[in-house]
């Protein structure tokens, strides 16, 4: 097959001081920083809905963008050709991974038996690509929001058939993302919501939510599926509430149905904004209790209140990110994974470039100036200074378990008053932050 983007050679990283817009000026995959390659900290892996799949359609209107190679018909030979042109630009921007919804690689049959079928197919020539390029799967999942049938929800659905549906998809899902070498898989709720508790038994829709996360890590064991489960949190869109609205609410439901064990999370920029929360929450709140597992990395637009999914590019934010899965040890065996779309304007297939260029060299620099933050250490020294008062003393034994209310109101009362507060130091901290950038 002719080459889809003969004008574009391998991306190269040629330095900050490059002013070709098909270079890398941050991301030099070789590069080590605190003792690892940049591409083993980032293991960047490209999206196979927004970047292959997508047409730059909006609510307002159709799609707008150019791909000269797809004849726009759900065949399953316009699939396969689909699949080396994603390798093609995969492997020319370098990242080692790629992520896929099933029915992005492969389109339904007219029953589930042919479903199955197409999706084998498909799966071969991706596993082909995978063998001739050395590019891996990052993860793969089952879209359970785009059919009609999953109107009510897949496993949270009012119709026990389309919960057994959604349980053959995850089935095959499964078995295809083994057979890929896949080393995660994610759940996104896409219609596991409510948009009206008058018709809504909350409690049972939950229940079954739970059931059907089981039966995936029963039947992964059964197989020998031995990837890393994720949850990808969202509050609203296409629901006005989705049950996995943010980090909190997951762990919440994963450890009350006593799934934690088998679950992390897959926190998403655009999804923590629509939240309420930044980015840096989301994953200080997940890193802390261990359950840190990958990320889509997009951002939002600040005068857009949806899920826009635009790529990365605000150095702010990626220092923020990498600064958090450098304290958390790292996002392995998850990655950095562009849930990103070129905007509908950008309609030309160079575009496809541009954006994933700038996405991976934000990531990078995000990387570097974190690096170079922690090098120094002076917020470390200064978080550690302010809270040096449970170091010893009555923060000591608070912290140890020694003293009850009775001994801190003894402890008090001999004091009289408490020691002086001192300055949060706000704006000195984000002055020190922007010295690095
Ligand atoms: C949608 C989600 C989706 C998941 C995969 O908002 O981000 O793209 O990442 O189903
Ligand atoms: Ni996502
Ligand atoms: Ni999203």
């Amino acid at each position: 097959m002719a080459a889809a983007f003969p004008e574009v050679s391998k991306i190269k990283y040629e330095g900050p001081s490059s002013r070709n817009p098909l270079a890398f000026r941050w991301y030099n995959e070789s590069e080590m920083i605190e003792g690892k390659s940049m591409k083993d900290h980032l293991r960047f892996s490209i999206v196979y809905w927004h970047t292959f799949r997508g047409t730059g359609s909006d609510p307002f209107g159709p799609g707008t963008a150019i791909r000269p190679w797809d004849d726009g018909s759900p065949s399953v030979e316009n699939a396969v050709k689909r699949v080396r042109v994603a390798f093609e630009l995969i492997e020319k921007l370098g990242a080692p991974y790629y992520a896929f919804h099933d029915r992005d690689v492969a389109p339904e049959g007219a029953n589930l038996t042919e479903t199955n079928k197409i999706f084998d197919t498909v799966a071969k020539a991706l596993k082909e690509e995978q063998q001739r390029t050395g590019i891996k799967l990052l993860w793969g999942t089952a879209n359970m929001f785009s059919h009609p049938r999953f109107m009510h929800g897949a496993a949270t659905t009012c119709n026990a058939d389309v919960f057994a549906f959604a349980a053959a998809s995850v089935k095959k899902c499964l078995e295809v993302t083994k057979e890929l070498g896949g080393e995660n898989y994610v759940f996104w709720g896409g219609r596991e919501g409510y948009q009206n508790l008058f018709n809504t038994d909350l409690k049972r829709e939950i229940d079954h939510l739970a059931k059907f996360f089981h039966m995936a890590v029963d039947y992964a064991k059964k197989i020998g599926f031995t990837g890393q489960f994720l949850i990808e949190p969202k509050p609203k869109e296409p629901t006005k509430h989705q049950y996995d609205s943010d980090a909190a609410a997951c762990l919440n439901f994963l450890r009350a149905y006593d799934l934690l064990p088998h679950f992390k999370l897959n926190l998403e920029t655009n999804h923590a904004t629509l939240a309420g929360h930044t980015m840096m929450h989301e994953l200080d709140y997940t890193g802390m209790q261990g359950a840190l597992g990958s990320i889509d990395a997009n951002t939002g637009d600040v005068m857009l209140g949806w899920d826009t999914d635009q790529f990365p590019t605000n150095y702010y934010l990626t220092t923020e990110i990498m600064l958090m899965l450098l304290k958390h040890g790292g996002i392995a065996p998850g990655g950095v994974n562009f849930d990103a779309k070129v905007r509908r304007e950008s309609f030309e297939p160079i575009d496809l470039f541009y954006a994933h260029i700038g996405g991976m060299d934000a990531f990078a620099k995000g990387l570097k100036v974190a690096a170079a933050i922690r090098a120094e250490g002076e917020f470390d020294k200064f978080v550690k200074e302010r809270y040096s008062s449970f170091d010893s003393g009555v923060g000591a034994e608070i912290e140890s378990g020694k003293a009850d209310f009775t001994s801190l109101e003894t402890y008090m009362l001999q004091k009289g008053e408490v020691s002086p507060n001192k300055s949060g130091r706000q704006e000195y901290l984000e002055n020190l932050f922007n010295r690095y950038l």
